[in-house]
């Protein structure tokens, strides 16, 4: 694995998925394998997970770690090529990508979708342009239509709370006051088409994804129809990728409630959290019983801590 982009970086994920469950059960397990070692994070946007996750991650690996928040203390930088910088961007992430290669061994990066641009985003010019220019691996924390850490943290917690061999999973669609990138939803799609599931997708009309996550996929419009029979409720808003960062529907009958829980097969619930409690999903079902958003969020240390143990194992 040269860099951890997407899901088409990974040879073999059942492989992975296996690692990564032995992590899980002994994270100190390689704790000297990172040391003189050094993770460098960079994000252009927000984070409360992917950020403390991937120190965690890192420190139980025996790694140092650095943050730079560009949104906030580093230079802005420029992504496309040939401009004429002579606007907001103060450096190109031709020479900051080989700079910060300098100074770390593996750079994470965070830099979502900006919602206005469609083949933009879809070109990944950030990350791509990262890949391109460092000289060290790039992990992506959340591109503007990836979050491959997220999904795998994902697969880890259905693994481990399935009852069936082949769950039934719900991808839904859920109310957002806010237009959120695709990122995550593209790739939970992508990792559970690669894992042992029946996958359905539900959503409002409009709100199909991109058709290169979609191909071979079965999609409900009837949300409730869609729920019937599940083991995995899996929320997340997303905005249109057809009518692209557009908010087309902030229907509350989508929002995810007992009601609908109670036709399928004791499901578990999942979301990737941060989640807007009362608009995605109602109280009652987080904080039920069967809501295992907590448990999901610590398998993102279980998610990074694997994927970076191949780069320094290499
Ligand atoms: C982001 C998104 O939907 O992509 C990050 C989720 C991990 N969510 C928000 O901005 C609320
Ligand atoms: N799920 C997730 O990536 O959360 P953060 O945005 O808080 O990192």
């Amino acid at each position: 694995m040269e860099n951890f982009f997407s899901v088409n970086d990974v040879d073999n994920v059942q492989e992975l998925l296996k690692k990564a469950l032995e992590v899980k059960a002994n994270p100190l397990a390689n704790n000297e394998l990172g040391k003189h070692k050094t993770l460098g994070l960079i994000f252009y946007n927000s984070s409360l997970r992917t950020r403390i996750s991937s120190q965690k991650a890192a420190y139980n690996l025996g790694m140092d770690v650095i943050v730079l928040n560009i949104g906030s203390d580093g230079w802005q930088l420029e992504s496309k090529d040939g401009v004429i910088m002579d606007q907001g961007t103060a450096e190109h992430i031709k020479e900051a990508a080989a700079v910060i290669s300098e100074y770390v061994d593996v750079i994470g990066i965070r830099c979502f979708a900006g919602l206005e641009d469609r083949d933009y985003d879809y070109n990944e010019e950030v990350l791509q342009n990262f890949i391109k220019h460092a000289t060290v691996p790039i992990v992506n924390l959340e591109s503007s239509t990836l979050h491959p850490l997220q999904s795998l943290a994902d697969l880890v917690t259905i693994e481990t709370n399935k009852s069936q061999e082949r769950p039934k999973v719900v991808l839904t669609w859920a109310p957002h006051p806010r237009a959120l990138p695709q990122a995550v939803a593209n790739s939970f799609v992508e990792w559970m088409k690669e894992a042992n599931v029946d996958l359905v997708v539900t959503h409002p009309e409009g709100y199909d994804l991109a058709p290169q996550f979609m191909a071979g996929v079965t999609v409900e419009y009837d949300q409730k129809k869609a729920f019937d029979g599940a083991d995995f409720i899996y929320a997340k808003n997303w905005s249109s990728f057809t009518d692209y960062g557009k908010i087309l529907s902030k229907d509350l009958s989508w929002t995810v409630n007992q009601d609908k829980m109670s036709v399928t097969n004791n499901a578990k619930f999942m979301h990737c959290l941060p989640v807007r409690r009362n608009v995605v999903v109602s109280d009652e079902v987080i904080d039920s019983e069967n809501s295992i958003v907590v448990e999901q969020a610590g398998n993102r240390v279980v998610s990074i801590q694997t994927v970076l143990q191949e780069f320094l194992k290499k």
